[in-house]
């Protein structure tokens, strides 16, 4: 029995993990939390509680934690690195501001406390191949300082608390439910719909550029896994490199024309995004995941090139 709050459950990655967690925890209670502007809809809002969650209100934060009896918040709440440099006060203000309303709650109320952590939490300095666990983090963007950040907040709640955080370092997710919007990876994504649609695709990261990338339903069962793992197998909390693919632009455009040749792509390079890319790993390790909860991705770029694009194709209604 677990009373979970997704704390922006209806973004890119909330609006899949309340449904999986609905679906696969039955006997839980698991509050969809929004903030007014983006609110639930359809399966989303049918399917259990919802409620205005901002994590800049902690008042509003306890309140629900209190009425739910929250044990378990998963906060998905964040702008995404591009949208982040051009919005570095709000930034800071929702990833950090609200970071620590949750964390003091989590103290207050013994919750536990998932936040994820980023590939963007690297920087030009940190090792672009086989990016060690523990390594040198010196981001340049907003975002990977509020990354960075949230990893030593979390861990700091942990070690002088004892509040439950964990968090694993999300590579680009790629899935068709709910668009990323104002991320570096976001290519990754909108280069299926283009392909789907028969549009031509104009690309803003330059043939090249490696970065990891993993499709949605790995991503929902590491955080999931993750919070269940045994606690006294884990060394590291706060957060863990996890990976399962590693691309530049030519490459996954090749692939997709495996199944759809008609893909024409052009590139218009975007310097912002660009210079975040280039400064992000080409591939991380993540042998620590593995040994210390047992984590494995299941999908590589041809099942989730297959599974995208037999999903994406029943959601636009195009055969
Ligand atoms: C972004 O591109 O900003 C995100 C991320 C890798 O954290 N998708």
């Amino acid at each position: 029995m677990k009373n979970i709050l997704v704390v922006g459950s209806t973004g890119q990655i909330g609006s899949e993990l309340t449904m999986k967690l609905r679906r696969e925890i039955p006997q839980s209670t698991v509050v969809a939390g929004y903030i007014p502007g983006a609110e639930p809809k359809g399966e989303l809002l049918e399917s259990g509680p919802s409620a205005i969650a901002d994590v800049r209100d902690a008042a509003g934060l306890a309140e629900i934690v209190t009425r739910y009896k929250i044990d378990t918040i998963y906060n998905l709440a964040a702008l995404l690195s591009a949208v982040a440099e051009r919005k570095p006060l709000l930034a800071w203000d929702i990833q950090m501001n609200g970071l620590l309303n949750i964390l003091e709650i989590a103290r207050e109320k013994g919750v536990a406390v998932f936040t994820p952590s980023s590939i963007g939490s690297f920087g030009p300095e940190t090792p672009h191949v086989g990016t060690p666990q523990d390594t040198i983090q010196r981001p340049r963007s907003m975002y990977g300082v509020t990354k960075v950040a949230t990893e030593l907040l979390s861990d700091y709640y942990f070690h002088k608390y004892g509040v439950d955080t964990r968090s694993v370092r999300f590579p680009g997710l790629i899935s068709y439910t709910t668009l990323p919007g104002g991320g570096t990876t976001d290519y990754a994504v909108e280069v299926y719909y283009s392909a789907v649609k028969g549009e031509e695709f104009t690309c803003p990261i330059a043939p090249g550029t490696y970065m990891d990338m993993m499709y949605m339903p790995d991503a929902l069962h590491a955080a999931m896994m993750l919070m269940e793992a045994d606690p006294s197998r884990l060394k590291h909390r706060n957060s863990f490199n996890i990976a399962s693919m590693s691309f530049e632009p030519e490459q996954i455009f090749a692939k997709i024309r495996e199944y759809i040749p008609s893909l024409q792509v052009r590139y218009e390079v975007d310097p912002v995004r660009q210079a975040i890319a280039t400064s992000w790993p080409d591939s991380m390790d993540d042998s620590c995941a593995r040994e210390e909860w047992d984590w494995k991705p299941t999908f590589d770029m041809d099942s989730m090139t297959v599974d995208m694009i037999k999903n994406l194709r029943l959601k636009l209604g195009i055969q």
